[in-house]
């Protein structure tokens, strides 16, 4: 009987070590608190990706002995392993294999496939064939590890249909791990919401196999669905996935396990807001580059709203981003708005340069800067010669001919016959691209009157961007609003970075975070949480709503938007992993349970997911004034949620809108569960 106690745990996915998109967030920042559990008993299994490994991993031996004959036995086959820690936050051990050295039994594996799990892949699909071998390598390597060690029980998780092969092959060759696959999105959901489909209204009707096929994706699709059915649990990122996958991959998850992030607090608050402070200056020095000769609006009334993703035009909301900006930018001009939007779209497209404009805007504003400096430090040296000689500067004799002439040429300099154009790069498709097409339907070309100005960045940012020239965290920091109004999003940590960084965003109730969010906290809006209904209202509404969330946003003072990005950033706490973890820790619960219940001693039906009861938290609340207010709270689950409580009439110093609210108890536990 193996040892459920002291578990051996394998995470594999094609994003260890390597990254691609979503999921390596999710893995990269879950493992401080999986390590914190598990210590040297946790591995990550991925692909070894040469460009990236050298930097991110460091090789070192396995110490576990029936790691390192599992090891052993693959490397005596001619297949290259690398073990090694990942210098990330909480240094995990990664055993990371190289594909190609597999390639030679690609054939055999294929066949092999087709036999046992009567799974099809077509010659040319390079994806699917890396998942094979992928897969193929992670089943050997378990089975090696359940021969070498009968000892501890042992739990494998899979995530996407990438790993999905390996936990197909663990069911199949009966291999004695307790195993959990956790879709991160289902491939048929991603292709029907991309193309023009009622998505949500017929999901119950798909004829899932057929349009598989009419897509190209059936042999993945076999994948995905033969590992979810072949795993002792299976999961997913929120309900709103587990709903689709219940339908399109014919399995009920059997748990949700939201995504988490790893939240580093700043002691004070002020801290994050000062940061706010020194990145929107930047985007500002950006601004008034880009808008040479059109800088008419004043920067102390512009606010910053972007939106940011892969470029999944309409599955990311980017289309109805815009309709609503276009509807936005006409109501602040029917109200004479003093406000200006500059409404940044962020998005990776297929582009071949900065353009000429966006460059020379920046130049000619840095020489403007620097003209400016050194004018200003002769004029500086003229003051201090006249007052030292007890003359009394006039401003007359502040700029000499050569100054005036200098900055004359400078101003000339900024006259433009073109408007500022609306996007950064030049683009391999421009005529066809849907951005664009789009910004140039609704005529949002940056006109002088246009309250609402675009800038379309379609590259990701970093900070050595001769361009905007910050790292995606500095800006989002700079920016006011993010907007996400996703149509197909299983959870989308775009928000949920705001909301960790203080920074208000606009979401759905189709993305798993925005139903997360109502689901958890009463008033979501209040704290900066914008919840766009795309469920039951016509695009038409929704794109109205989201208008006027926008609109409402631009009416808020200053003061309203410091008070509510204090209420926003409290929000973290309950987006951390310590918290998030819990659901980790439940499905590996489970799965212990179901593969190996003769090593549990109370009843084999329990279920961690049988507890589950459903309550809001009614307010993430500030730091109470003293401990001894805190101490007051033991009835609740604070310690689990890292949030205290707020006694009534006890003022809440960070909360300048406090006065202004009735207080609200933390009435409940929330429903947490401590695996037993
Ligand atoms: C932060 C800074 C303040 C600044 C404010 C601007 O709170 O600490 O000094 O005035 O940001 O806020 P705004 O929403 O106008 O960018
Ligand atoms: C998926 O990545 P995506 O952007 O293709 O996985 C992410 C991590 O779980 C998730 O946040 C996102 O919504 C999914 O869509």
């Amino acid at each position: 009987m193996r040892d459920v106690t002291q578990p051996l745990l394998f995470e594999t996915s094609w994003e260890v070590a390597n990254k691609v998109g979503g999921i390596y967030t999710v893995i990269k920042t879950k493992v401080p608190v999986t390590v914190q559990e598990y210590g040297d008993r946790y591995h990550l299994t991925g692909p070894w990706n040469r460009y990236s490994a050298p930097v991110e991993v460091e090789e070192i031996e396995p110490e576990i002995p029936a790691i390192k004959a599992a090891i052993d036995s693959m490397t005596a086959q001619g297949i290259q392993v690398l073990y090694g820690r990942w210098l990330i936050d909480g240094a995990p051990r990664v055993i990371l294999f190289d594909i190609g050295s597999a390639a030679h039994k690609l054939d055999e594996w294929k066949g092999d496939l087709w036999r046992v799990a009567g799974i099809p892949s077509p010659p040319h699909d390079t994806e699917t064939n890396d998942s094979i071998i992928f897969g193929y390598l992670n089943a050997w390597l378990f089975g090696e590890v359940a021969k070498h060690d009968t000892e501890h029980a042992i739990i494998a998780q899979f995530h996407e249909w990438q790993a999905g092969v390996g936990a197909v092959l663990c069911n199949k060759r009966k291999i004695d791990v307790a195993t959990i696959f956790t879709t991160h999105a289902t491939l048929l959901g991603r292709y029907l919401c991309a193309g023009n489909v009622d998505f949500y209204n017929n999901l119950k009707h798909f004829n899932v196999d057929e349009e598989a096929g009419k897509r190209g994706i059936y042999h993945r699709y076999c994948i995905e669905r033969a590992a979810a059915h072949c795993v002792d649990v299976f999961t997913t990122v929120s309900n709103i996935t587990a709903y689709e996958a219940e339908y399109l991959l014919r399995r009920k998850p059997d748990g949700v396990l939201p995504n988490g992030l790893n939240v580093v607090k700043f002691s004070a608050m002020h801290e994050f807001q000062n940061l706010h402070q020194v990145a929107k200056e930047r985007i500002n020095h950006f601004v008034r580059g880009h808008f040479y000769g059109h800088y008419n609006f004043e920067l102390e009334n512009t606010l910053y709203f972007f939106t940011a993703g892969r470029y999944e035009y309409r599955n990311k909301g980017i289309d109805m981003y815009i309709e609503s900006l276009a509807r936005l930018n006409a109501r602040l001009k029917a109200c004479n708005s003093p406000i200006t939007v500059v409404a940044f779209i962020i998005t990776p497209a297929k582009v071949n340069s900065f353009t000429v404009e966006t460059l020379k805007g920046q130049a000619l504003i840095k020489q403007l800067e620097d003209t400016v400096q050194e004018v200003s430090t002769r004029v500086g040296k003229r003051i201090f010669e006249m007052a030292a000689r007890g003359k009394e500067p006039q401003l007359e004799d502040l700029l000499t001919e050569q100054d005036r002439v200098l900055l004359k040429r400078r101003v000339f300099s900024l006259k433009r016959d073109s408007l500022p154009p609306i996007v950064t790069h030049n683009m391999v498709s421009d005529s066809e691209d849907p951005v664009l097409s789009q910004l140039r339907a609704v005529h949002l070309f940056n006109n002088d009157d246009d309250r609402v100005k675009i800038v379309f960045h379609p590259e990701f940012l970093n900070a050595n961007n001769p361009v905007i020239g910050l790292d995606y965290e500095e800006f989002i920091r700079g920016t006011h609003l993010g907007v996400f109004p996703s149509y197909y999003e299983p959870w989308g940590y775009t928000p949920a970075e705001c909301t960790v960084m203080g920074v208000p965003s606009i979401t759905t109730n189709l993305s798993g975070f925005g139903c997360f969010m109502e689901d958890n906290i009463v008033n979501p809006q209040d704290y900066g949480i914008y919840i766009v209904d795309r469920r039951l209202k016509s695009a038409e509404e929704s794109m109205d709503q989201l208008a006027s969330y926008m609109f409402e946003f631009c009416q808020k003072t200053r003061r309203q938007r410091i008070n509510q990005r204090n209420r926003t950033e409290r929000l973290s706490d309950i987006l951390d992993w310590k918290r998030m973890g819990i659901e980790y820790m439940k499905a590996r619960q489970c799965a212990l349970r179901r593969c190996y219940p003769d090593s549990f001693d109370d009843s084999a039906s329990f279920s961690p997911y049988d507890r589950d009861e459903h309550l809001k938290i009614s307010r993430p609340q500030s730091i109470p004034g003293t401990p001894l207010i805190g101490a007051d709270l033991s009835t609740y689950d604070l310690a689990a949620l890292s949030i205290s409580a707020e006694l009534p009439g006890v003022r809440d110093q960070e909360d300048e809108d406090h006065d202004l609210r009735p207080p609200i108890n933390l009435k409940m536990k929330t429903p947490l569960m401590t695996p037993t």
